[in-house]
């Protein structure tokens, strides 16, 4: 079939075994997914009726509740093809059949347009973009009634609070407060035009890395289209109402006005923050001091953060350091900064400040479903995708080994299980090549030679640098498989790049190539010491319970002087393990999203573009093993156990096997259309759901069915 016929017969949804494919259609369909559709799906076996999220959903349900396991329904595929959309229509589904009908179902659907005000932001992929991944845990007690739900998050993309790239912007949350904030709150917030806000009317600047030197330089880049609608308007986006609709589930989730308005002041304090400049002193010191109209913006940070105004000045302009000369070791000294340190000391802070709140939202959020007893959960994940873009850099790393872990698992489940299990049964199916991927997850978290430990070790170094990092990869790993130098790359814009510049990694999805490039800034989470201090002292007790667990601050004396290190690539690493543990501990359901075309808009169906989504997700091997394979099985004796009531009572003492031979003897099955094992019987795709539907079928006609077997069998 070439891609046009494809896509004329591509439905919004298929099945591949268990696997769900979802098309993101582009438009509401509100029949597909409203309260019609909720009802129809519950209780029917996959395959019964159409391929649907809501079967996935029920599937993952029925097995919790017959295998008495937690079950977890890993939601996956590249930016706007629909994960996030379909993550929600699971939570609803969930919430809305199996609910306990009380405020914690509502709760549960209601803490997204909170979070993703917070996580989310417009970028040239995706109006709605998650920019942190997350799991999102429903409880259920053991009567298999929902009580209530965890998230856990991974991964806030922080760059993009001071800067976004061309078209792009920053999270929702600061347009929607200045469109939607009313004249009285805009007063208290020191709120003026949006567009004078330093964070927010850069979405129309774009990056261009710079040959001669690793440094980056901005150009602007400003439409006419944009400087007429100005920053804060979207056209494709409504702040306003979107301000409204986050009011109404804030209140929902139960967040009070004390609450809100704290959330209000830190974003508020963040966008004035970033609009203080810094010009040079012109003394021989060096160091910088503030615009002159920058004092009434340091002054309106200060307050909304509950700072003292003279502090955060000196915190911005200098840093502390431990002298070590003449004898008078360990006299802590201001050493003033540069206007570019102290442009990155102000957006290490917004930065940091801004992560907290958004850990503070989740936390939040957990807060308004609590539960006591929880006998098992369904969790759902929704992360990003495997990205490969032009350049690419440690947020795609990160992204990236993810995406290696979760293939593996899937691998681990899909492939490797069923392989395993077919041979075990005796079922003589072929078997199926995989590209076992360990060896790339082992390239990137292996202690000591691994690249986040190299990077670490770098990070703790007295003068880190980029360079010295690249080189240290290419030389700890020179002849391995996965690994590479820049130069060997198939694009031009990559084989410009010197050793010391980026690595590539053959990933399972294809190879990408890294530019190091500030690896060693975004990995560490540590704010100087001065700034950190700051802000754990501060006035505003909100603002200060934000940092409260601030481990810098503990062991202040000795760390005075160096800049303390938190590892961000370690600890994503562990939170990932920990997700891996979880996921392995539960039963698994998955959902490939697929984007149809890169122009956002429906019917339009590129071929080229979800085949290659088909390739990165496995989809491809998982195609040839259930080509020749049996999606579904039932154990011998679960489906005697089943129908024993119905059998002569003789018949009940014999064998389990002999039993099922008979049933489907007598029923007429295609001999194609199963293969008995030795403790399962196994089905062809979609069969499995013809014999359920005759076994349901009602109890005269099953009688029938039933006398039939058994004459067959004596
Ligand atoms: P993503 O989560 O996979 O991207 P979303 O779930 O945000 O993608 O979907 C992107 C947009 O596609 C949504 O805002 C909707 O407009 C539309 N869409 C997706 N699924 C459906 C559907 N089932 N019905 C109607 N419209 C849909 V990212 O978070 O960027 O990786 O980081
Ligand atoms: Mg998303």
């Amino acid at each position: 079939m070439d891609y046009k016929t494809i896509s004329e017969k591509l439905e919004v949804k298929t099945y591949v075994a268990n696997i769900l494919i979802a098309v993101n259609p582009y438009y509401d369909i509100p029949k597909l997914y409203g309260p019609e559709a909720i009802k129809s799906y519950r209780g029917k076996s996959l395959g019964t009726l159409p391929p649907h999220v809501f079967a996935i959903a029920d599937k993952a349900y029925r097995d919790m509740k017959v295998l008495k396991m937690s079950q977890s329904i890993i939601v996956s595929g590249e930016s706007g093809a629909g994960k996030t959309e379909n993550t929600k229509f699971v939570l609803r589904y969930l919430t809305t059949t199996y609910g306990s009908g009380q405020d914690i179902d509502e709760r549960i659907v209601e803490a997204n347009p909170l979070l993703e005000a917070f996580g989310n932001a417009k970028t040239v992929r995706n109006n709605n973009s998650s920019r942190f991944g997350k799991f999102v845990e429903i409880h259920f007690n053991d009567k298999n009634a929902v009580v209530g739900g965890f998230v856990s998050h991974y991964l806030l993309e922080k760059s993009r609070i001071c800067m976004q790239s061309n078209d792009e912007r920053n999270y929702h949350i600061f347009y929607r407060l200045c469109a939607g904030a009313s004249e009285e709150l805009k007063k208290t917030l020191h709120l003026d035009s949006p567009d004078s806000f330093r964070y927010l009317n850069r979405g129309c600047t774009r990056y261009f890395a710079s040959k001669d030197s690793d440094k980056q330089i901005m150009q602007s880049r400003k439409s006419p289209e944009h400087l007429k609608l100005g920053a804060l308007k979207d056209p494709l986006v409504d702040d306003q109402g979107d301000f409204n609709r986050m009011c109404v589930a804030m209140k929902k989730i139960g967040l009070d006005d004390t609450e809100k308005l704290d959330l209000f002041r830190v974003v508020s304090g963040v966008l004035h923050l970033g609009n203080i400049d810094f010009e040079e002193t012109g003394s021989s010191s060096g160091g910088c001091i503030l615009k002159n109209h920058s004092d009434q913006t340091l002054e309106y940070c200060a307050d909304l953060l509950g700072l003292d105004k003279d502090d955060l000045r000196v915190s911005l302009t200098t840093r502390v350091m431990l002298t070590t000369a003449g004898g008078a070791k360990g006299t802590v000294i201001k050493v003033p900064l540069k206007v570019e340190q102290a442009n990155n000391a102000r957006d290490a802070l917004a930065k940091a400040v801004y992560s907290r709140l958004f850990d503070h939202v989740v936390k939040r959020v957990n807060q308004c479903f609590p539960f006591q007893a929880s006998s098992n959960f369904i969790g759902v994940l929704d992360i990003a995708g495997f990205e490969y873009f032009e350049h690419n850099s440690f947020e795609q790393f990160c992204i990236n080994y993810c995406n290696e872990k979760l293939q593996q698992f899937f691998n681990e489940r899909i492939l490797k299980e069923e392989q395993e299990l077919y041979q075990k049964e005796g079922l003589g199916v072929n078997e199926v090549h995989y590209v076992d991927n360990q060896d790339c997850i082992d390239l990137v978290e292996s202690k000591t030679v691994g690249i986040l430990d190299i990077l670490d070790e770098e990070n703790r170094l007295p003068q880190p640098s980029d360079q010295h990092f690249a080189l240290a990869i290419h030389s700890k790993h020179k002849e391995h498989f996965r690994l590479t130098v820049p130069r060997k790359s198939k694009l031009a814009v990559h084989r410009n790049l010197r050793d010391d510049e980026g690595f590539i990694i053959r990933h399972f999805a294809g190879a990408v190539c890294y530019e190091t490039t500030r690896f060693v800034e975004k990995n560490n989470d540590a704010l100087h010491m001065s700034l950190e201090s700051l802000v754990c002292e501060s006035k505003d007790k909100f603002v200060r319970q934000l940092f409260e667990n601030s481990s810098t601050i503990k062991d202040s004396k000795q760390k005075a002087g160096k800049l303390s290190f938190i590892s961000v690539g370690n600890k994503f690493k562990t939170q990932l393990n920990l997700l891996l543990d979880k996921l392995r501990s539960t039963g698994s359901s998955f959902i490939r999203c697929v984007k149809p075309n890169l122009k956002m808009v429906s019917h339009q169906f590129e071929g080229a573009l979800i085949l290659s989504q088909l390739q990165c997700a496995g989809m491809v091997s998982v195609l040839d093993l259930m080509q020749g394979g049996f999606p579904s099985r039932a154990p011998f004796h679960e489906l005697y156990n089943m129908y024993k009531a119905y059998m002569p009572e003789k018949l009940t003492r014999l064998n389990p096997r002999l039993f099922c031979k008979a049933l489907f003897k007598a029923l007429g099955l295609n001999d194609n259309d199963f293969k008995f094992g030795l403790t399962k019987v196994f089905f062809r795709p979609g069969k499995f759901a013809e014999f359920d539907q005759i076994m349901k079928s009602d109890p005269d006609h099953l009688a029938e069915l039933l006398k039939k077997v058994n004459k067959w069998l004596l």
